[in-house]
């Protein structure tokens, strides 16, 4: 679980342009972790899809997880979920998954990150810290105080995600944050590798004078 840069897709950023085309390039610009995540298409399409990116990350020796389906991520045999607050508990999730799948749960408050630690989960999503269009049903923006407030307190690891861009990732990692998510920023750029490129750098930046 020692990820950097966790890459989301976000195919409404990138018409025009192939799914795994555009990941690849931002596994090359140094994502190391890779998640797909699709609200809208059918459970058939999102198979598809799913099948497609765990040959893209096994080709490249870095994590799948995905989003929401339990079933598919079984099926094509994905690294792990990620989980909101509203989905299937993880200790039921857990039940389903075994031991040995990774488990993400995404976390507003200090409270769920708390529980979230407790039940096992492998790590954390903390946000979103500012305000995104990305994400429909989001709640009012955590804030860089909610990281900090995780950093201090919380030992898995966590990834801090929401409107996160180059001109504002200095923040969050000032607020302590060592991995961070972003998905517009990524998937909508034109230089989808340079982007990741300097998204790492900053990251690296942020370590070393921690
Ligand atoms: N969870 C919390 S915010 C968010 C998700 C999936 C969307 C992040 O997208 P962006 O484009 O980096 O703001
Ligand atoms: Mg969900």
């Amino acid at each position: 679980m020692d990820f950097r840069l966790y890459g989301i897709t976000g195919e409404r950023f990138h018409p025009g342009r192939d799914l795994v085309e555009v990941m690849e390039e931002a596994i090359q610009g140094g994502v190391d972790i890779l998640q797909l995540r699709d609200k809208t298409g059918s459970k058939r399409k999102v198979l598809e899809k799913a099948r497609r990116l765990r040959e893209l990350t096994r080709r490249y020796g870095i994590p799948f997880i995905v989003n929401d389906h339990l079933d598919i991520a079984l099926v094509v045999d994905a690294d792990g979920v990620h989980l909101g607050q509203d989905d299937l508990p993880l200790p039921e999730a857990r039940k389903i998954l075994g031991p040995d799948k990774i488990i993400g749960i995404s976390t507003h408050t200090i409270q769920e990150a708390r529980q979230a630690e407790q039940e096992g989960a492998d790590y954390i999503g903390v946000g979103p810290v500012f305000p995104t269009d990305t994400k429909s049903d989001v709640v009012d923006p955590v804030t860089t105080a909610y990281v900090r407030a995780v950093a201090e307190e919380i030992r898995i690891p966590f990834v801090a995600i929401g409107g996160i861009k180059l001109h504002n990732v200095d923040e969050v990692l000032r607020a302590g944050a060592t991995r961070i998510c972003a998905v517009s920023e990524i998937v909508g750029s034109s230089d989808v590798k340079g982007t990741c490129r300097q998204f790492l750098q900053k990251i690296e930046q942020a370590r070393e004078t921690s």
